[in-house]
């Protein structure tokens, strides 16, 4: 198993040091303002404490593809000291769980991340609190030397010596999935066409359904099966996963332990993409997110950032399924981005607080009273009880979280004053280039 560079343990003690410290600078602070907020939330018949127990208990996986620098068609600009392999970008998820802590759970993608000693992977792991969540699949590029070119699909290519490689490929994900201990699979294909007439549309998919047949039929005990729709990119024309209903149609016809998944990014501008999380729950084949913000299309920028309102108006729907049982409600939250002119880790940190933000929030909905505004059709009241829980300043629940978690009032000053970045660059001085490629 690689050893631990001496350098990494000491600084791991270190952050632990730093978050005390910045904590301990803090905590008066956060003392009154969470007192205020307190006083605030009982008026309203809100218990803070079970607020913070909620966000205490929040958890979403991490890319290990995120915390190296993305990049978009044009260019890529490499980051000084960005992780060189599966290890080190462990090594950096690990300071966004020891910063925010709820993220213990890590998405890997083959084969960006294929490791040579599962077993020392996956030890690595535990060994800092982490664990491997979800497997993604890569049949949208090339690697080097593969005869069976994706140029014109994988899963749903009209050559089935293609598809049969793209087929291996998932098992092979399957297979190094079960040594890492992960317990689900993310297929997403960039299958599709450019031009009119390029593909034929039924037929497409029905090559795709086939091959999937075959992935899911090895799917391993106690793992699902996600299913990730986008509307277009790479091809710009038409997908053949192109919407949540084409999605949802394959999951069923899959099977119970195929759901699709959400990817906040992958509609087109303006759809009520809320709706759609909801008529998935209703139809009980939601089965995670991809979670990013965008303005126009895939942009993978970090959640939160460009459309609050409705991340918040997603977790409300999320929060209503969850407070009312609705039967088999498990998705698994992940975070899906592409870094281009952020730290990544800075980024990681501040997607994730802004979800729990969103979560709490969505707690705070007084969901008797929405309840009888609808049933009594009245449209202002009903936005009305939605954006008082929106409005509502739930920064001191979110840090007294973090807090108690052993994370950091403030991650951001905390990482900032950390030197971590710097101490990386030290260390990882190759500026070879990582897998993780212009997504
Ligand atoms: C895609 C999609 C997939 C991700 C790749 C890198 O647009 O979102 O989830 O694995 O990008
Ligand atoms: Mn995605
Ligand atoms: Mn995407």
């Amino acid at each position: 198993m690689p050893q631990r560079p001496f350098e990494s343990v000491i600084f791991c003690e270190l952050i632990d040091q730093h978050i005390q410290d910045d904590n301990q600078a803090r905590a008066a602070s956060l003392a009154e303002d969470y007192g205020h907020l307190a006083r605030q939330l009982t008026r309203r018949g809100v218990d803070i404490d079970d607020l913070v127990r909620r966000a205490m208990a929040f958890r979403v996986a991490v890319p290990s593809w995120g915390v190296g620098a993305g990049g978009t068609r044009f260019a890529r600009f490499p980051l000084a000291g960005e992780p060189r392999d599966v290890f080190e970008k462990l090594e950096d998820c690990e300071v966004v769980f020891k910063l925010t802590r709820v993220t213990p759970g890590i998405s890997l993608h083959i084969p960006w991340d294929r490791p040579s000693d599962a077993a020392a992977l996956r030890a690595f792991a535990h060994g800092r609190g982490l664990f491997i969540d979800s497997m993604n699949s890569n049949t949208f590029q090339d690697q080097p030397g593969q005869a069976a070119s994706y140029k014109f699909g994988s899963l749903s290519h009209t050559d089935k010596v293609v598809r049969r490689h793209a087929i291996d490929h998932n098992l092979e994900c399957l297979d190094i999935g079960t040594r890492l201990g992960a317990r689900s699979h993310t297929v997403w294909i960039g299958d599709g066409g450019n031009f009119p007439g390029q593909v034929h549309f039924r037929r497409s998919l029905e090559r795709y359904l086939q091959s999937m047949r075959e992935i899911y039929a090895a799917l391993p005990d106690g793992w699902r099966l996600f299913i990730e729709h986008k509307f277009y990119e790479p091809a710009f024309y038409s997908t053949v996963l192109n919407d949540w209903g084409t999605s949802y149609h394959c999951a069923t016809q899959l099977g119970p332990r195929a759901f699709s998944l959400v990817d906040l990014g992958h509609h087109a501008p303006n759809v009520n993409v809320e709706m759609i999380v909801s008529r998935l729950i209703q139809f009980g084949k939601l089965g995670g997110f991809h979670f990013n913000d965008s303005q126009y299309g895939d942009d993978d920028l970090d959640a939160g950032s460009i459309k609050p309102f409705q991340l918040f108006l997603i977790f409300n729907e999320l929060v209503d399924a969850e407070r009312s049982g609705v039967p088999g409600f498990d998705p698994a939250y992940m975070l899906d981005q592409s870094h281009n002119v952020t730290d990544p880790i800075e980024s990681l940190v501040t997607s994730a607080v802004e979800l729990v933000r969103a979560y709490v929030q969505a707690h705070l909905v007084d969901r008797d009273a929405l309840g009888a505004y609808q049933e009594a059709n009245d449209p202002l009241m009903a936005l009305q009880t939605l954006k008082q829980a929106f409005t509502t300043d739930v920064a001191p629940i979110l840090a007294m979280a973090r807090r108690r978690a052993g994370g950091a009032i403030d991650p951001i000053a905390v990482y900032r004053s950390s030197g971590y970045r710097r101490r990386k660059t030290a260390e990882r001085p190759s500026a070879a280039r990582l897998g993780a490629g212009i997504v």
